[in-house]
């Protein structure tokens, strides 16, 4: 009680003290984050601005502004960044200031989670390759090589930030931002050189001088004067509190949905579970809730990490495309507006709770004026519930709770969604169903003679490739002396997919999983005597995004063997490999729109759907008319990667079933940016499976909403 005066004077002292100061302060006691002299219960949203485009980026942030929210939080991406040691990329799509500056224009504030280790689902969870080959490098712990590459880029994007003005104490939009991320789950990895870093860190990130506070997530033992802030679903429930009692309770990322990986089927989390969530966080002294993610958007390119699909948290408020997802985006923008009308009693009042029953509880804050807000919780999952309350009795939904602002009337209970639910309808456009419309281009298998990079061992994947692709051919001349005809080829990968030829014959495949990592690939193979050529192409879908000593990560082939019996077996791992990293395509860039001429694009010939070809597709298509987002049906084709106008909108992989059959993802986003009114041209690498004469070209749209959004200062879709 008596702590509570005090901060109610620290509050009129700081309001006193920034009189007449134009910049904000941002500054934090055990109760909020405090800026400019006034505390607010901040609903937060979670959007990658490299996962959309500069050109969806205005009304994407309108929307959440609509939706009640008031900051907007982004990761910073490295890798993008930095391809090459301080060679720097801040344009289109990775345009940093330019995002925020966007943000800043609409009124609402930034949260920027640096990192630089990131995670997100993101390649490399951040980090760029070329990391992985500073000497003596071990990521994120008290690493001397290390930390100087993490400092290096902590600071230039503070720095840049600051030449900008963007900090909010500057007058900018930036109130908070977050060194390392999740370190917590792989600390005890390092031992005593771990709180070392996680100390060091903290000290690095505050010596920068920022002006705003910096958090931790899931860091339970974030060094002062760094809060210590909370990820997961329930952190209502799992929080176990900030670590002094003059830091508030934040919640940096409350899942919206989960991230989905090849053969995963989205997961779909319901707006009264989160409605109910958030609403215990803040009943429990919360005072910041992030979304993670509010629109997840698309993982273009080769950006997503190992198994991860191109759409990433399309369950989100805001879809892939940046349209309602209903009935999410409009209960918890009541959610928003409940718990916004009550503000002032939620953080000047006194919080104390009691039970309202064996399952029910009541969090009650009241001010010395009488003001008083309640919240009626039911944690019965099964039944309605009447409770007495302030000598009225209130009817409970099962698991759900009720905010009475004035501690009289319900004004919105989380289990009760009054937005009516959307639908998105997808509007085909045009078909490619045409032999004439396409050209196709074949690429080659790699053989021994042809590699020029060799070594008497199978070579780890990603430090032979540098992740400039994600193909890896080993290659093998093999002099058969072998005593039985048909041998059996096992081979052991620690890669994402592998595909088997000798002499110049698919003979088969497979792949792993997200969560098993490794694979073992067994296939009878017929020898010609003496000579013949094995090829094998390694594959990769992503590379690793988390984990403790990540730079040791080994993909590609373990192990390669021809057995005739269980006595006779030949082991090739140490055998003379020939080595090409990409395809030839690749190496050609045929995804370019203006390819070089000696490139043989022919007419369509008979496709293979049950072999492996490597063949690349080529069509045009015309932009249709109107706003509405733009998505190529992919369902129709096996795995590969495609480009629009050069510009790669992501893998695909179809193949790849979830378990009920379906393919994870068959709609691939195309943003209209990417689009020229007429004569787009579209490429496809399909590694085999696939038929591209059923592809279509398709818009989407969502239901009305019997809510007018003609309002929004800019169209609503991209
Ligand atoms: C980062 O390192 C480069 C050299 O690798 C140096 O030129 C640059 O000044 C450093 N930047 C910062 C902000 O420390
Ligand atoms: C919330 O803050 C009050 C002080 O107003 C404190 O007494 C109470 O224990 C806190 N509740 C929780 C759940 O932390
Ligand atoms: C009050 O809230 C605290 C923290 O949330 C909880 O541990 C305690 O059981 C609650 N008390 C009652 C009477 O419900
Ligand atoms: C709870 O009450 C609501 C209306 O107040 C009703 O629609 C619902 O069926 C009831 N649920 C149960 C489990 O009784
Ligand atoms: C509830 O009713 C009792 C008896 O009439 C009264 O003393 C008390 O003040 C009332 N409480 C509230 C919160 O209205
Ligand atoms: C529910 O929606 C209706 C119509 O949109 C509106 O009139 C009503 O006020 C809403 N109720 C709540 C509790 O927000
Ligand atoms: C494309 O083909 C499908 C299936 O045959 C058909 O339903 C659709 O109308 C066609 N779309 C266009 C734009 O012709
Ligand atoms: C990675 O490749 C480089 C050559 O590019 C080689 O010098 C180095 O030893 C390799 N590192 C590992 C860990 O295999
Ligand atoms: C086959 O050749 C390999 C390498 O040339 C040799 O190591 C192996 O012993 C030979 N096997 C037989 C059965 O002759
Ligand atoms: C291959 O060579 C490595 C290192 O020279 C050795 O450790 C390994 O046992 C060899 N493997 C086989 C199957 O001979
Ligand atoms: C930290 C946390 O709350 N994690 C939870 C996230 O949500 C999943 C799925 O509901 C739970 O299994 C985790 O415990
Ligand atoms: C059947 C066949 O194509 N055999 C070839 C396998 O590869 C070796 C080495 O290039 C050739 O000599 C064989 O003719």
């Amino acid at each position: 009680m008596k702590k509570w005066v005090v901060l109610v004077v620290f509050l009129v002292s700081l309001k006193t003290l920034s009189f007449g100061v134009k910049e904000e302060e941002v500054t934090y006691d055990g109760r909020s984050l405090i800026i400019n002299g006034h505390r607010n219960i901040l609903f937060s949203g979670s959007i990658h601005y490299p996962r959309s485009t500069p050109q969806m980026w205005p009304n994407l942030i309108a929307k959440a502004k609509q939706g009640g929210l008031d900051v907007i939080q982004t990761y910073v991406f490295w890798n993008l960044h930095e391809p090459q040691p301080a060679k720097y990329d801040f344009s289109g799509r990775y345009d940093l200031v330019r995002f925020i500056k966007e943000i800043q224009a609409q009124g609402l504030y930034v949260c920027l989670r640096i990192g630089p280790f990131i995670e997100s689902e993101w390649t490399y969870g951040g980090f760029p390759f070329w990391l992985h080959d500073v000497p003596g490098i071990v990521y994120r712990t008290d690493n001397k090589p290390f930390k100087f590459y993490m400092q290096n880029f902590t600071t230039k994007i503070v720095n840049m930030m600051k030449e900008e003005g963007l900090y909010a104490s500057q007058g900018g939009p930036i109130i908070l931002s977050q060194i390392e991320n999740e370190y917590q789950n792989i600390e005890k990895a390092f031992g005593v050189a771990g709180s070392q870093y996680v100390e060091w860190a903290a000290k690095m990130a505050v010596g920068l001088n920022t002006g705003v506070p910096w958090v931790m997530c899931k860091q339970t033992d974030a060094p002062d004067p760094v809060i210590n802030a909370c990820n997961g679903m329930r952190c209502g429930e799992t929080f176990t509190g900030p670590n002094s009692p003059n830091k508030p309770a934040l919640w940096t990322e409350n899942w919206t949905s989960f991230y989905q990986v090849y053969g995963g089927v989205p997961y779909i989390r319901s707006a009264e579970d989160i409605a109910f969530h958030v609403t215990l966080f803040i009943a429990r002294n919360g005072s910041f809730v992030n979304y993670y993610m509010y629109h997840g958007g698309t993982n273009f390119g080769r950006t997503s990490s190992a198994y991860i699909i191109t759409a990433y948290y399309d369950q989100a408020p805001l879809d892939e495309y940046g349209l309602f997802r209903q009935p999410k985006w409009g209960h918890l923008k009541e959610l928003h507006a409940a718990i916004k009308s009550c503000s002032t009693t939620l953080l000047q009042g006194v919080q104390r709770n009691f039970s309202l029953g064996e399952m029910q509880e009541a969090y009650v804050f009241e001010e010395e004026n009488g003001e008083c807000v309640a919240f009626l919780i039911n944690n019965d999952r099964r039944n309605n519930v009447t409770v007495q309350f302030h000598n009225s009795s209130h009817e409970l939904l099962p698991k759900s709770i009720s905010i009475l602002p004035d501690c009289q009337n319900v004004v919105f209970n989380t289990a009760n969604v009054n937005t009516t639910s959307n639908i998105r309808i997808i509007t085909s456009r045009q078909n490619f169903s045409s032999v004439d419309d396409w050209k196709q281009y074949q690429d080659v298998i790699s053989k021994f003679d042809d590699t020029s990079l060799r070594s008497n061992s199978l070579l780890e994947q990603m430090n032979t490739t540098k992740d400039i692709s994600d193909y890896l051919w080993y290659t093998l001349r093999l002099e058969n002396n072998l005593s039985c005809g048909e041998p059996t080829l096992r081979l052991h990968s620690a890669a994402h997919v592998a595909y088997a030829f000798v002499n110049d014959t698919y003979i088969g495949g497979a792949h792993g999983n997200h969560d098993v990592k490794s694979f073992t690939l067994e296939l009878p193979v017929t020898l010609n005597e003496g000579k013949n050529n094995i090829s094998i192409l390694s594959v990769m879908v992503g590379l690793p995004d988390s984990g403790a000593f990540l730079e040791r990560r080994f993909a590609g082939l373990i192990n390669v063997e021809l057995q005739c019996s269980k006595q006779e077996s030949l082991n090739l791992n140490n055998y003379t490999w020939g080595y090409q990293v990409g395809l030839l395509g690749e190496q050609l860039e045929v995804y370019k729109e203006q390819t070089s001429s000696d490139i043989e694009w022919t007419q369509l010939e008979h496709i293979m759907i049950d072999q492996i070809t490597l063949t690349w597709y080529k069509t045009t298509f015309d932009t249709p008319k109107g706003d509405d987002p733009v998505v190529l049906d992919l369902s129709s084709m096996g795995k590969g990667e495609a480009w629009v106008n050069g510009q790669s909108i992501g893998r695909y992989w179809i193949l790849f079933h979830d378990s009920k059959g379906n393919p994870s993802q068959s709609l691939y986003h195309v943003p209209r940016s990417f689009l020229k009114e007429s004569e787009n041209s579209l490429v496809l690498l399909e590694e085999g499976g696939g038929n591209p004469l059923d592809i279509s070209l398709n818009t989407v749209s969502v239901t009305d909403l019997h809510e007018n959004f003609s309002k929004l200062p800019f169209p609503t879709s991209v």
